[in-house]
Formats: C-alpha cells, structure tokens, sequence
C-alpha cells in the first residue's frame, strides 16, 4: 500500500491506484465529468484536476497514479479557478434549455455548475456549434450541441458492448462524437441497448420519451389500456422516485399505475414462465433430436439486434421463442381479450421496461401474431418515474396494490429474468422437473449465479450432462459467438443478456448505474424470487390453465404461431 496526504489527511491507497481512486476510497469528493467508475479512464475534460507534489502542473487525478509521500490538494485556488474555468467553457458552448432537457434533473454538467455556484459565464456569446437533433433512431435520440465530448459513449459502446458506433472525429473547435461517416443513428449497426444514454452525463443522447402516447391512450375514452411490467422494473423504480437502489416497490408500482389511469396491470413475469415453458421445450426438443446446439436465449432484444447485425450465420442458435414482452402482447389480444369480452382493437398494450431496445423489438414487423400490434407502446423505468412524477403522486407513501388477473401471476424463476443468470436458472428449474418427472427440491442453482461477464457449468440433470454457459454485456457475447463459430464451445445452453448485470442494467434503467448499485437491484430481484411460494415456471397456476383451456401443449400449433418468431438475415 501507498502513503500519501490528501487535503492534510493520511490516505493508503493500493500501488496502482489514481488519486481519485484514493480520494474517493477516502470520502474525498473530486467532479468528474468524462471520468465512469466502469469505463476505462481518459482524463479527457480535466475537471478532476489537483495540485501533486513531484508534478509541474495540475494532474488529472481520474488518470495520475499515486505515490509514496505525496502530498494532494484539491480546492486550491487554482484548482479551483482551473475547474470552473473547464465548466465555464463547456457552459459557453452549451445550450441554456436546461428547464426543458429530458436530462434535467440527472445532468451531471448541470449538477458541477450548480455544485462549483456558476452565477456568470464569462465566455458567452462566442461561437457555439450548431447541430440538428438526430431522432432517426426507434429508440435512442442524440442532440450532438448538449455533447461535452467526454467520450463516455464511445467507450462503453467499444470496450463494453463491443459494437463500436461511435468515435471522434473532426479537430479542434470542430471536434464531434460522430457515427460512421457521420451518418443518422437510425443508419448505422446500432444494437439499441442504451448504454451510451445510461452513461452520457449530458442530454446528448437520451430515450426515446413515448410517454405522451400512453398518457393519450389512457385518455382515450374508447380505449381499454392495459400495462405490464419487467421483472427488472420493480427494483429499480424506487431510485426515480428517491428510494434506495434495490428496493422492492411491486405493489407501489402498481398502485402508481393504476392511479395514472391504466386499465388493467398485469405482470411480464407471468409470461416470462411462459417463455420458460416454451423455451425449456424447445431445448429438450432440441437436446433429444439433434437440433442445433448449443441453443441461445433471445429475450434480450440488444443481444438479438447484434447477433442479426454481426453474426446472421449463427442465427439457428437462436431460441425461436418470442421475448415475455412479446409473448405477453400476443396473449393480451387473443386469449385475454377473449377471456375478459374485450374487442382486441381496442386495446392499447403497453409495456414498462429496463431496456431501451424493447422499443424497436415491439415495432418490428411480425410482431402481430394476435393480428394487431402485440404491443403498441413501450416506456422506459425512467419514463415511468416520469410520468409518476408529472402526475404527482407521493409514490413512497402509496399502498401496496396487487396485479390483476390472468395474466398477472409470475413465479420466482420468472422474477430473476431481470438479473444476469436468471433466465437459464429459471430454465434448469423446469427441465429438471420435466427430465427427471420430479418435483425436485433443487431450485437455487448457484453455479449459474454471480457477475462475472462469462460463466459456464456443468450440471447433471437426470443422469445427463448439460453444459452451460451465461454471459452478459455484448463484447463478452461476440466472444463467445467467435469460439462457437470456431467450433471451440461444446456448450448445450447459453444465456445471452446485451446489458451489464442483465436487465437489471438496462439501458433504460435509472442513472447513475454502477455495480454497487446493480449487486442492490440484483439482491432485490433474488428476494423477490425467495419470497415467492411458486418457484417453477411451470407451476404458475395462471399458465397451467392457459395450456390447459386455450394453448394446448408447449410448442402446440397454437403456441408456435403466437409465441415463436424468426430473425433477419
Ligand atoms: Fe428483461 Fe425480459 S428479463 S428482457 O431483461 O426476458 O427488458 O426485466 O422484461 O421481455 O421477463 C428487459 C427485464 C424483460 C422480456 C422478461
């Protein structure tokens, strides 16, 4: 360990780490801006920077390594004028619409400025760059005048998802964040996952805001609005709403949603049993008559979107099973609405998820299995919390309320789709029992648990081996994908989520994200799943009486027609 003096105060800090490192690891505050806890550090926008002994001038402390002795001090006077003077500079050229910016309230630029009390900008009315907003894509919109250029979008978009879209380009004043020959973000190799609007300190790359739509559908009198929420969901909207990362607000949800107006609210975690069921016999099909292996979940629409995208001769991997959301908008418009004596056409079905990228899965073209659009709108956690907040509602103080019926019952298994590893436990909970013919006590496979970004087993079920393997984040998938297109996995089973930690992460989730704040989300979905008497997908009693009074059998004629799908090419 190293010694060394911040602001007069003995911190030891490991050999290698920065000073901001070791100013945090202190309770020591230093802004940063380009600086992200999980994205390589490029002291690009030199806010973070200290006065060093042994340095000639002020360091980036997000990239200057610590060492024995030194003596750091980070509110200086000329730390301090040098950092107003970086902020003063990227205010100058900024656009001052920060009352009516999606981002107001989540700004990081916006918090510094308010944090450092910016009265005056000193340099306003020089030359500012002059973009048009880019809206071209289904579900992400960037406004290239509020980019800061801290590169975080590039980095997270290479390092972590692997799909590069981004990079600098142009010199000097001229400098831009820019797409492949500069063009439309709805024309380059997007996955849609979000994680450049997750970690964007600005407004300059922002979802998609469809909340105008479902406040005009609830408004409708002609119009029967009916929402489902993600499994993710859950624990994440509370930190909208000022809770705690992870806490558990199903019912709060719901008496918020209901309070807004919707008709009924039923859960994406019943028709995540039902992807289970589906999807679990699709590979015991697959397992037991030479189908192609190893077979890959397709929920994650990002993870879809890039295996389309990068890798379309591995599409046969591919489960052909429909996403929940998407099982759960065929099911709404044929067998609920039947149920209920509701005419399909009316009904306006909208879905709450972590994810961005659920907007463009919901749009595409053969989504309409039950003969209309399967699900007509999608919002974000952070649109949610949104509208909650438009609305008024003290969501804190709501009571609890519950889903509504049939289609908002889910089991614990459905309930951990939310967190990476989730989808293939839930699975392996009904192969096993379906395998062995048992009701099987083993429920918690904790070999499939955990964060790291690949994970692989090797389970005995009913005297078989299967070999699995669960990864998350794309980059770590395109690896994958490379050893599978070697012929170097010799995996039964992969689970594939696009963001980092799963849904949990998504890229429509609420900001900040971090892994302190994705292992609370995570334990939150794990209570949940706990909690819950049904642990089995195929035990939810609102499933068994689907397939038994309407669907017929997992992969049935009817099943395959509402709740399969296939890809492009
Ligand atoms: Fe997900 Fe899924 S788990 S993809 O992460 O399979 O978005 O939460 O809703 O559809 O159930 C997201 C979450 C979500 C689907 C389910």
């Amino acid at each position: 360990m190293i010694t060394l003096t911040i602001n007069g105060q003995t911190v030891q800090a490991p050999k290698n780490a920065t000073i901001l490192e070791a100013a945090r690891s202190a309770g020591i505050h230093i802004p940063t801006l380009c600086y992200h806890s999980e994205l390589a550090p490029e002291g690009a926008c030199r806010l973070c920077v200290v006065e060093a002994t042994g340095a000639r001038t002020l360091v980036a402390s997000c990239v200057y390594p610590v060492a024995e002795g030194m003596v750091v001090k980070t509110n200086t006077d000329k730390v301090r004028a040098a950092r107003r003077m970086v902020v003063e500079l990227l205010l100058a050229n900024h656009p001052k619409d920060c009352l009516a910016c999606q981002k107001s309230g989540d700004c990081e630029l916006q918090n510094i400025a308010a944090d450092l009390g910016l009265r005056k900008i000193r340099f306003e009315g020089g030359a500012r760059k002059a973009h048009t907003i880019d809206a071209s894509n289904p579900c992400l919109v960037r406004d290239q005048e509020k980019c800061i250029l801290c590169g975080r979008c590039i980095r997270v978009c290479r390092d972590v998802q692997g799909m590069s879209v981004y990079s600098f380009a142009e010199r000097g004043f001229d400098t831009i964040v820019s797409t492949a020959f500069e063009q439309d973000l709805g024309k380059v190799e997007c996955s849609y996952c979000g994680q450049c609007a997750s970690v964007c300190p600005t407004g300059a790359i922002v979802e998609k805001d469809d909340t105008e739509k479902v406040w005009s559908a609830i408004n409708d009198p002609d119009k029967i609005v009916i929402v489902q929420t993600a499994p993710a969901v859950r624990v994440a909207l509370g930190e909208e709403l000022g809770m705690e990362p992870g806490s558990i607000v199903t019912g709060k949800m719901v008496a918020a949603l209901r309070n807004l107006g919707f008709d009924k609210i039923f859960d994406t975690n019943f028709s995540a049993d039902l992807t289970i069921m589906e999807e679990g016999h699709e590979f015991l099909h697959r397992l037991t008559n030479g189908g192609v292996l190893p077979m890959i979940t397709s929920c994650s629409p990002g993870w879809v979107n890039m295996i389309e995208l990068k890798y379309p001769d591995l599409l046969p991997h591919l489960s052909s099973a429909k996403s929940p959301q998407q099982m759960f908008g065929a099911i709404a418009k044929t067998y609920y609405a039947e149920k209920a004596g509701i005419d399909p056409a009316k009904i306006v079905s909208v879905s709450v998820m972590p994810c961005t990228a659920k907007k463009a899965e919901a749009a595409r073209p053969e989504m309409n299995a039950s003969g209309y659009r399967d699900v007509d709108v999608v919002i974000t956690t952070r649109e949610l919390g949104r509208m909650i907040r438009e609305a008024g509602l003290d969501f804190k103080h709501l009571p609890e309320d519950s889903y509504d019926s049939p289609l908002g019952t889910g089991t614990g298994a459905a309930v951990i789709f939310g967190t990476t590893g989730g989808v293939m436990e839930a699975a392996l909970r009904t192969v096993a029992d379906v395998l062995t013919g048992e009701n099987l006590q083993t429920v918690d496979y904790n070999d499939v648990r955990g964060m790291e970004q690949t994970r692989e087993a090797e389970l005995t079920i009913a005297g078989n081996t299967v070999k699995i393997a669960v990864v998350h984040t794309l980059a770590s998938a395109r690896k994958i994908l490379e050893r599978i297109r070697a012929g170097e996995a010799d995996y039964q089973f992969i689970e594939v989520m696009a963001c980092p930690g799963g849904c949990i992460g998504g890229g429509g989730q609420p900001i900040p994200v971090n892994a302190e704040i994705r292992r609370a989300r995570r334990e939150g979905l794990f209570d949940c799943d706990s909690a819950n008497e049904l642990r089995k997908s195929h035990e939810n009693p609102e499933i068994k009486e689907l397939y038994d009074t309407w669907l017929g059998k997992p992969l049935g004629e009817k099943a395959h027609s509402l709740l399969h799908t296939h890809y492009h090419q």
